[in-house]
């Protein structure tokens, strides 16, 4: 039987959902015009006033933000309300050393919770449970977001945060942990270490996992819940819009469900803008409904993805998402950290190298490996073998601090990187993410 968080909302009628939308779309584009001058200006320059705005039906009108809009506006560009209001901050990494910071007040982050305990509960959580969060704490909304949503329902919460899985296994089992909550690839790798501690799925009390915030294939959900012993849900989300649960998965494991009360979705056409039916395969667009701080209307995720509102057997009306099967720019994302191409050249400008350079990414063992092929000029080249790990140590630090991850570094020789006719070949993805 289903169970829900909030079941009058998450089981309302199209009619009901459609009535609430309406009415708070209108109170945020005031909102927005009043407190934004950067969107308001972009409303000016479509010739549009708050009053053209009557419903959702209108929502097309308005202008779209996206990364660079972020960008232009970083730090406080796009802020809602008075700093004074605001209560807490998260970040993401950005494409030239800037970070997405995004911004909430108490109500955000109560709104936020709520999106996390309605996926913790949709995956079958209560009170009963040990719920174990090794998501990053800190700036990354994972561990902060999956933590609020626990403790709302009620679980008793492992703060673990990311890596020691020695550590987390220890805790795993000492305290009997039912729900784990992490990147999925970090899950695929905590069930083959428990594997070779020489632990069987029926040894855990591992019932069920949250898993988001990259791609994952259908091939590694049964891999992970055949490892662990547990049904594996799906959960996505995105800094700006607020974190993970923007959607989540059911017990039908079979798209994620939108919390559209909150956050009107709509998918594009990431050439033209144009928006699409329903069905249609395209760019998602969010509109945040109620948000105060960081109120981002049509924000364009540049995420591929398709939407359904088929009738769902668990009851939740809310209209339903694939996993993203794409992006329609050059983001990557590695062991769960989002990475941009240039990002990488930007360092290795700055270090005086040439942009010539080449990322590999592959999977070893369920992780995402990292490599990046870096051309030294004739200058730089060196027979001596201790002075080519030095650079490459040197320019790995310098990339863990721009990406927040480490690459394994290779400086090859001038002109042994492949040129290509027409664009540079810089990433080759063998991960294959996408079913
Ligand atoms: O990854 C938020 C999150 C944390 C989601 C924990 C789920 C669990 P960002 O770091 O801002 O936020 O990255 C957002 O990650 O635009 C997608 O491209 C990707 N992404 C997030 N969830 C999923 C998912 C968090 N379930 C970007 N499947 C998004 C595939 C995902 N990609």
């Amino acid at each position: 039987m289903s169970r829900y968080y909030q079941q009058e909302i998450e089981t309302a009628s199209r009619e009901k959902i459609l009535e609430i939308q309406n009415e708070k779309i209108v109170r945020q584009v005031r909102h927005v015009w009043d407190n934004v001058p950067y969107y308001r200006h972009l409303m000016e320059e479509k010739g549009l006033t708050p009053a053209d705005i009557r419903g959702v039906e209108d929502i097309h009108k308005l202008p779209f933000l996206s990364k660079a809009d972020l960008r232009d506006a970083y730090p406080y560009g796009l802020l809602g309300t008075d700093l004074k209001n605001c209560v807490r901050i998260q970040s993401t990494s950005g494409t030239t050393g800037k970070r997405v910071v995004a911004f909430y007040t108490q109500h955000d982050v109560d709104l936020w919770e709520e999106c996390t305990a309605r996926a913790i509960v949709a995956a079958g959580g209560t009170e009963e449970d040990v719920l174990q969060v090794a998501y990053g704490y800190g700036l990354f909304t994972g561990g902060a977001g999956l933590h609020g949503g626990s403790h709302r329902v009620g679980c008793l919460t492992l703060p673990m945060s990311s890596g020691n899985t020695e550590r987390q296994i220890q805790f795993m089992m000492d305290l009997g942990t039912t729900i784990l909550c992490c990147t999925p690839s970090y899950a695929a790798y905590l069930g083959e270490s428990l594997a070779e501690r020489g632990y069987s799925p029926e040894d855990n009390r591992l019932r069920a996992g949250i898993f988001g915030a990259e791609p994952w294939t259908e091939e590694m959900r049964r891999d992970i819940e055949a490892k662990l012993g547990i049904k594996a849900y799906d959960i996505y989300g995105l800094t700006e819009i607020s974190g993970p649960g923007v959607a989540f998965e059911c017990e039908e494991q079979h798209g994620m469900h939108i919390n559209e009360d909150h956050f009107y979705v709509e998918i594009i056409n990431p050439e033209t803008g144009e928006v699409l039916p329903e069905g249609e395969k395209g760019e998602l667009v969010f509109t945040c409904l109620d948000k105060e701080a960081f109120p981002l209307l049509r924000y364009r995720t540049r995420d591929i993805c398709v939407l359904s509102r088929k009738k769902c057997s668990c009851g939740r009306t809310h209209v339903r998402m694939t996993k993203p099967m794409g992006r329609s720019d050059d983001m990557l994302i590695i062991r769960g950290v989002n990475v941009f191409p240039s990002q990488i050249e930007t360092v290795l400008l700055n270090e005086g190298y040439t942009p010539n350079y080449q990322i590999v990414l592959d999977r070893e063992r369920n992780t995402d490996t990292f490599d990046v092929y870096v051309e030294v000029s004739a200058n730089q080249f060196s027979d001596l073998m201790s002075q080519i790990q030095k650079m490459e140590k040197n320019l790995e630090g310098a990339l863990r601090t721009m990406l927040g991850i480490s690459p394994k570094v290779h400086l090859v020789a001038p002109k042994s990187i492949t040129r290509s006719e027409g664009k540079a070949v810089r990433v080759i993805d063998k991960r294959k993410l996408h079913d």
